[in-house]
């Protein structure tokens, strides 16, 4: 799973990002796209850990990706470079604008300029497309045209490409253009320690078609060099009930309709990242591209479960609640899963 960080120059992306990754993106200066890797915070995974004390630890991880851009060109050149990031965060400077009003502008003056963007790539397609000889038109450059031609109505309308009615195929015939507007997108308002409520003014203004939250950027700056307990206390000071990290992983994982399962042992407890509604051979394919090929049945038990039979497979077995389950098992968020494979 990728994200890519956008947001106006200054916003606060780089201090989130690195709040996020520990990756110092300004040393990375001139780089158009830094990467980072972030840990998903999970207290049933924390809990494996502790019952297992395996050698090797591995929770599930994001890549987030920092991008630096400036200029309209720039935008064509990171298109490419983030065209496998499955969505977008988009970081909107609320410390530094006087109102909520101003806040909104410039939330809105980002998502136009991802409009133009996407408004430009089409219409030069277009152009291509409808100068084409008619002897060489095949059957999917006249739909092509119909769709494009659609979501360019759209985007001059000034709205954005995933709120067009389009179906998985349409979407999925779209794909190499890596239309900026096309994908999920979360919101994230970086806001003054003092003026946590703009939040709502912000909404009530803007009333994004995305999901939006609320942080505090330099607060959690300064959570990280904090204990656990100090971060509590520290974030009640502030009337912050929790702290932003967590809270953007789990709505990225809504938005992007993820789940994560655990494999667990004295050898390693792992997590994995697969989206939702996922058959059992698919999830194993995450593992190694051979568990899926040579996919035999997967033992399964609910976290819940393992927890209250007793936290051992063993008793989870005893208490007839690890279940073996075929090929056409959905893997459900909080499954510990064995598979069995032959290879
Ligand atoms: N007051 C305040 N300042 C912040 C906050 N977040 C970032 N800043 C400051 O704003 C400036 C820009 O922050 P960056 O994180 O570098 O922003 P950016 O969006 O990565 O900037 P560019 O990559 O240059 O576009 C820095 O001086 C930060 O210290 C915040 O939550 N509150
Ligand atoms: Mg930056």
């Amino acid at each position: 799973m990728e994200i890519g960080i956008l947001g106006l120059p200054s916003s606060g992306k780089s201090t989130l990002f690195e709040i996020m990754t520990g990756v110092k993106s300004a040393e990375k200066y001139g780089e158009k796209c830094v990467p980072g890797l972030a840990t998903v915070p999970d207290e049933r995974f924390s809990k494996l850990v502790d019952i297992f004390q395996p050698v090797k630890v591995s929770p599930a991880q994001i890549r987030f990706i920092d991008v630096n851009a400036q200029g309209k060109n720039s935008w064509d050149v990171i298109r490419q470079t983030l065209s496998s990031a499955d969505g977008l965060l988009h970081i909107v400077d609320g410390f530094t604008a006087k109102t909520a009003k101003d806040c909104a502008a410039s939330y809105r003056k980002l998502e136009d300029e991802l409009i133009l963007s996407d408004l430009m790539i089409i219409e030069k397609r277009l152009e291509k497309l409808l100068k084409m000889p008619k002897n060489v038109i095949k059957p999917q450059d006249i739909s092509q045209t119909d769709i494009l031609t659609r979501a360019r109505a759209h985007l001059e309308e000034g709205k954005p490409l995933r709120t067009l009615n389009l179906s998985d195929d349409q979407v999925f015939s779209l794909r190499s253009f890596s239309f900026w507007t096309i994908r999920p997108e979360l919101i994230c308002v970086n806001l003054r320690e003092d003026r946590l409520s703009m939040i709502d003014a912000f909404l009530e203004k803007v009333a994004p078609e995305a999901p939006t939250i609320g942080i505090c950027g330099l607060v959690e700056a300064e959570l990280a060099d904090l204990s656990l307990e100090d971060q509590k206390e520290y974030l009640a000071s502030m009337g912050i009930e929790e702290a932003a990290f967590p809270k953007i992983i789990r709505q990225a994982f809504s938005l992007l309709n993820r789940i994560s399962f655990f494999t667990v042992g004295q050898d390693e407890v792992k997590a994995w990242v697969i989206p939702a509604q996922t058959k059992a051979p698919k999830a194993a394919a995450a593992i190694h591209k051979d568990f899926e090929r040579g996919f035999i049945k997967a033992e399964v038990c609910a976290y819940e479960d393992f927890i209250a039979s007793g936290k051992t497979i063993a008793a989870t077995k005893s208490a007839g609640k690890l279940r073996l389950e075929g090929k056409e098992y959905i893997v459900k968020d909080g499954d510990i899963i064995t598979f069995r494979f032959n290879v």
